[in-house]
């Protein structure tokens, strides 16, 4: 097989660089471990930045964002006793939209229409470094397959090989784990809030977040390493209550049917560079981000399509400087939101220094009482223009 632009990863960043690409007049193949079903399920991100909705929208993918999605103007920031909202649309003058990944996976599904090698095994990177790039791997009828193509996109995640076939001496891991878990839920329940409540709490960080009028999204700070049987669906919505303020100036907190239970690790990772000879880097693969900023997968977003214009530049206009920059380009903004994320995350996860927690509430009394401060976390949340 033959193709301008093979890309490993069917999750958000693989299939809408394909996408993009196909926009333009480019083939590509896409390769997949897992099967179609399987991409499409995962419970991950619900938030859209304003940059993402737009370059969703642009590509053709925002009938039933706009549709089904929520546009919210803001985010609630709480901590004992205080509840103060920031409203993003007045500070910045753009929204963000909740809309979950799962969504925005079948809207891509729906729209794509190039070859996608799902449940494959063995991927390989080879001669990345060379013109003569190519994958192999073994389909799910259990044939080896050969895929030459003009460039890769390593588009696989925190667990796919790309990020490895840059060797030792060129690339640089950057790394932060943090001491906490979060344990998420979904349920069954209308959420009683209109827009996420991001809460502060002596016991540990939670947050009230939703993915349509009948479905919530809670999350709860957790120790690392917790199993999340051990959490039983009353000892989870009373701590969601406790932390969220139930009953603080009349507002409660409403539970129902818990249809998912999980914890998720936090952590920061950045690789760089994100291109290697004919390999480019992009999404998770490149970077992972703590969720408390909500930026995951609006980062993916931005990483494709900078790379989708900068390849439709090398391939079709035959000009590279887009394409050379792409790596300097996007790690500015995966900077950007890596310290954004680690921001939010080290302001409202809860410690046992006493110290920390002053510092952290002071932190929070800035942001909700100077137009400055409530400013600056709404550009980074909101999101900055994308460069292309
Ligand atoms: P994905 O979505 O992980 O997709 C990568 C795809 O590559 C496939 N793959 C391979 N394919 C072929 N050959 C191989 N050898 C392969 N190895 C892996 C995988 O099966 C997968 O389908 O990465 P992408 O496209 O870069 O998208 C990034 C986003 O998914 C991610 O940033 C966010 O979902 C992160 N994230 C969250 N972000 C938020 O903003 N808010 C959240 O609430 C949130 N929750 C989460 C998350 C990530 C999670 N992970 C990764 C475990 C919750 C979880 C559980
Ligand atoms: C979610 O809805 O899953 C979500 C929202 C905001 C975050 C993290 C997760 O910061």
């Amino acid at each position: 097989m033959r193709t301008e632009v093979a890309v490993i990863g069917a999750g958000p960043a693989g299939l809408l660089l394909s996408h993009l690409l196909a926009r333009a007049g480019i083939d590509s193949v896409v390769v997949e471990t897992r099967s179609q079903e399987y991409v499409a399920s995962r419970i991950r991100a619900g938030i859209l930045e304003h940059a993402a909705v737009d370059l969703l929208t642009s590509a053709g993918l925002g009938d039933r964002l706009h549709a089904e999605g929520h546009e919210h103007r803001g985010v609630y920031l709480q901590w004992p006793e205080e509840r103060h909202h920031l409203d993003f649309l007045d500070l910045t003058g753009r929204s963000v939209h909740v809309y979950g990944q799962t969504e925005v996976q079948k809207d891509l599904v729906a729209a794509h229409q190039g070859p996608v090698v799902y449940e494959v095994t063995d991927t390989r990177l080879h001669d990345v470094h060379t013109d003569q790039p190519h994958l192999t791997f073994v389909d799910r009828d259990g044939v080896h397959q050969r895929l030459d193509a003009t460039v890769i996109a390593g588009c696989d995640g925190s667990f796919g090989p790309s990020r490895a076939a840059v060797p030792e001496p060129a690339r640089r891991v950057f790394e932060r784990t943090y001491p906490y878990s979060w344990l998420g839920i979904l349920a069954d329940v209308a959420p009683s809030t209109d827009e996420l409540i991001y809460a502060w709490h002596p016991d540990g960080f939670a947050l009230h977040s939703m993915r349509s009028p009948t479905v919530s999204r809670l999350y709860l700070q957790v120790p690392n390493g917790t199993d999340p049987a051990r959490w039983s669906d009353q000892q989870t919505w009373d701590e969601l209550a406790k932390r969220l303020g139930h009953g603080q100036d009349g507002w409660t907190l409403t539970p129902g049917p818990i249809t998912d239970k999980s914890v998720l690790p936090m952590r920061s990772f950045v690789q760089t560079p994100m291109r290697y000879g004919n390999l480019f880097l992009a999404g998770d693969a490149a970077h992972i981000v703590p969720p408390t900023g909500a930026k995951g997968l609006n980062l993916a977003i931005a990483d494709v399509a900078l790379l989708a214009r900068a390849l439709t530049a090398q391939l079709r206009e035959h000009t590279t400087a887009l394409i050379d920059a792409y790596s300097e380009t996007a790690l500015r903004r995966v900077w950007r939101c890596t310290h954004f994320s680690w921001w939010m995350t080290t302001m409202l996860h809860a410690s046992d220094d006493p110290f920390e927690a002053e510092l952290q509430l002071s932190q929070l009394r800035w942001v909700t009482s100077s137009t400055a401060g409530a400013t600056g976390l709404a550009e980074n949340y909101a999101g900055l223009p994308l460069a292309v």
